[in-house]
């Protein structure tokens, strides 16, 4: 019957779009340390969300009944700093930070020092992202990674990615992911006119999955991705 066929049109769309989005993936967070803390690195562009996503990340990590640290590498802007103790106190986290202008790596250290003083589960590491150059950037984060990774395994380095940016988004996938080993994306402002479009080529660009969305600026937007639940309201507007 003719009535039946935009249906199916519909479900065979569905199908292969929600192939296009990889169902396969392991989308889960790993924060294991295996007796260390697990520490997951949050990088991307300034104003993209990195800060925030950390303090909704840490309001996901204690709901599960785990201990947080979070450090401020971000020592760029004193206000970044705030910012992040003001996510850490919204949660019940403490907030390790450094003073202004200094050395990011040397925070992160003393985050993840602490974090192992007081035998928490997981230290998330605010980084500040700014892209002066990209030798500068390798040099930032590079270092970072290689202190952190002194005391405790760097579990995660999640990219935040501005949904409503488009195919810029993409252009920066690619110089992160050419500087630092990218373990997963997350997707911020989802909540916006953005539909995430950048899904299919920012996963296969980095070959890393989308693990999680931030759908708002509150402490409970931000939310595991799943294929199916993407794809269903991407076709639900069009
Ligand atoms: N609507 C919306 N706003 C967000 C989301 N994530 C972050 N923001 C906002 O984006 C702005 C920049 O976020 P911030 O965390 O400071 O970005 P950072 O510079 O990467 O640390 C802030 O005003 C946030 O409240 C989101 O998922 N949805
Ligand atoms: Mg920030």
């Amino acid at each position: 019957m003719v009535s039946t066929i935009p249906e199916k049109a519909r479900r065979v769309l569905r199908d292969e779009l929600v192939r296009l989005v990889n169902p396969g993936f392991d989308r889960s967070l790993k924060v294991d340390g295996d007796g260390v803390p697990g520490v997951v690195l949050v990088v991307g562009v300034n104003g993209t969300g990195k800060t925030t996503t950390i303090g909704k990340l840490a309001r996901v990590l204690v709901a599960e009944g785990k201990t947080v640290v979070l450090g401020a590498a971000d020592t760029f802007r004193a206000a970044a700093a705030d910012q992040l103790q003001t996510w850490g106190s919204r949660v019940g986290v403490p907030t390790v930070r450094g003073p202004e202008g200094g050395d990011p790596a040397s925070v992160a250290f003393d985050a993840v020092q602490q974090g192992i003083a007081s035998g928490v589960d997981v230290v998330l590491v605010d980084t500040a992202g700014r892209l002066h150059t990209k030798t500068g950037l390798m040099d930032e984060l590079g270092k970072i990674k290689r202190v952190i990774e002194k005391k405790a395994p760097v579990t995660e380095v999640l990219l935040v990615i501005d949904a409503t940016t488009g195919q810029n988004g993409l252009t920066q996938a690619r110089v992160f992911a050419d500087v630092v080993d990218i373990t997963g994306i997350v997707l911020s402002k989802l909540d916006g006119s953005a539909k995430g479009g950048i899904v299919v080529q920012v996963q296969r660009e980095l070959q890393v999955p989308v693990k999680l969305i931030g759908l708002g600026e509150g402490v409970d937007d931000l939310v595991p991705f799943e294929a199916e639940a993407f794809v269903d309201a991407l076709l639900a507007e069009s």
